[in-house]
């Protein structure tokens, strides 16, 4: 019998990943403009900041930052949500989270397919925020049947990639040659297309419902519309984005800067008019590609959590209309109600924390002890925030909206069905705060036994 060896998932993620950059870049070159101004600033903050990087060496942190980066799509229906569901699999990534967009006047619901374990997370965290659009949403019940007829029609998956992901299912994983082929053939689901499938007042009529709808019935497959790297210093980048011919959007979405950073803070350059074929060759344009970058700080308890939720309303409601300086002032006065220590985050109960033995530790031989905050204290032990790996849905909103022209329907508002989703899916997502409080149990529970001897 022949032993047949599999690639790792995380292997095939990454070079997914990989590849998706890289036609990423050839599409949109401002992209690659992008990745070097923040690689530029990278180095720059590692170079100032010495701490910061021992803490993001010691993390598992530094390798993956090169790498690391986020990608959004947007579906039409549940059948193309839930082969997505198998192909992302393939490469260790699985739904996590439920955002709501309805609230803020975009019709689409969504999750982020990631990888979930500490390892595979250290390895790549590529992640891709997907969306499913939401029809049941359009009031005109003409337009809603014309779209669903147009969607009917499509396949975004290519017969390989198709065979592929059910040849590794049912053997339970890909040769490096199979997956070779995979990370080809799924890249086409996410490639771009100048031709519509549609003419020019389908698209117009599709348009004037909402820009998010044309987007998503129009084209022959979910293109990606951003991609995302993350950055050590988000202001820095924003600040020279224009001197590299990039339009930032107006805000950064999410906390203020902070000496201990939290979740996740995000801008981008707003989405290029692209020009279009469409059916019966009529030229037009269309715009919905841009950039993004994040920061990326420590996850928070559903406390924590609780706490930002409201700080940030409170920020918000204060900022309203400033610019982006003025606005992270407010920011940072309204938040400081939230202790910007890591220490006092950890005792409050405010964010989840990765514990491991310090070199001390691993020196030490059993203890009596074993109360971990004892331990903390000999110097045993250390306790690290955990990278928030999620989104934001009051920022994931701002990102839509700086890129669909402002376009916000508020009729669509109040209509979260995570059931509709799992089910369109054909599984249930994963709580994001479960995965940070295992992650952190298991960390104080390995602590523990290799002190116990
Ligand atoms: C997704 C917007 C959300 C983020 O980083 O919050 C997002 C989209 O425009 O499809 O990517
Ligand atoms: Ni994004």
């Amino acid at each position: 019998m022949t032993q047949t060896t599999f690639l790792p998932a995380n292997e095939i993620r990454d070079r997914f990943s990989k590849a998706m950059s890289a036609m990423y870049q050839a599409e949109v070159p401002q992209y690659g403009t992008l990745l070097e101004l923040v690689e530029q600033v990278n180095e720059e903050t590692l170079t100032q900041q010495p701490e910061l990087r021992r803490r993001l060496e010691a993390q598992g942190e530094l390798a993956r930052l090169s790498v690391e980066r986020h990608g959004a799509i947007r579906v039409g229906s549940a059948d193309e949500l839930a082969m997505l569901r198998r192909l992302f699999a393939v490469m260790g990534m699985y739904p996590v989270g439920y955002y709501d967009l309805s609230e803020a006047g975009v019709p689409v619901h969504s999750t982020a397919f990631r990888p979930i374990e500490d390892e595979a997370l250290a390895c790549n965290p590529f992640r891709v925020f997907t969306s499913l659009l939401r029809l049941e949403l359009i009031e005109s019940e003409t337009l809603r049947q014309r779209a669903e007829e147009i969607l009917a029609k499509r396949d975004i998956f290519t017969p390989t990639a198709r065979q592929l992901i059910e040849q590794c299912e049912a053997q339970g994983g890909l040769s490096a040659e199979q997956a070779d082929q995979f990370v080809e053939a799924a890249l086409e689901t996410f490639r771009w297309h100048q031709d519509a499938t549609v003419d020019l007042d389908t698209y117009q009529a599709l348009h004037d419902e909402h820009r998010l709808i044309a987007d998503v019935v129009c084209f022959r497959g979910p293109h990606i519309n951003h991609l995302t790297p993350r950055t050590l210093d988000i202001d820095e980048v924003q600040r020279r984005m224009p001197s590299v011919g990039m339009n930032p959007k107006a805000v950064i979405e999410g906390p203020p800067r902070r000496e201990c950073p939290i979740l996740l803070r995000q801008t981008s350059f707003k989405a290029l008019e692209e020009s279009i074929r469409f059916a019966g060759d009529a030229q037009g344009t269309h715009t919905a590609r841009f950039g993004e970058i994040e920061q990326r700080g420590m996850a928070l308890t559903p406390k924590g959590r609780a706490l930002y939720d409201q700080l940030l309303g409170e920020g918000r409601k204060q900022a309203a209309g400033l610019d982006n300086e003025a606005h992270q002032a407010v920011m940072s006065k309204v938040f400081a109600a939230l202790p910007d220590d890591d220490a006092a985050m950890r005792r409050e109960g405010l964010a989840y924390f990765h514990y491991h033995l310090t070199e001390a530790g691993k020196a030490a031989g059993a203890q009596a002890d074993t109360d971990i905050e004892e331990l903390l204290e000999k110097g045993l032990v250390e306790a690290q925030p955990i990278t928030y790996e999620d989104f934001l849905p009051v920022s994931a909103a701002g990102i839509f909206q700086s890129n669909l022209g402002g376009g916000e329907n508020a009729a669509y508002a109040g209509n979260a069905n995570r059931e509709a989703f799992e089910e369109a899916l054909g599984a249930p997502v994963t709580d994001e705060l479960a995965l940070y409080a295992e992650r952190e149990q298991a960390s104080k529970q390995r602590v523990l036994a290799a002190l116990a001897g």
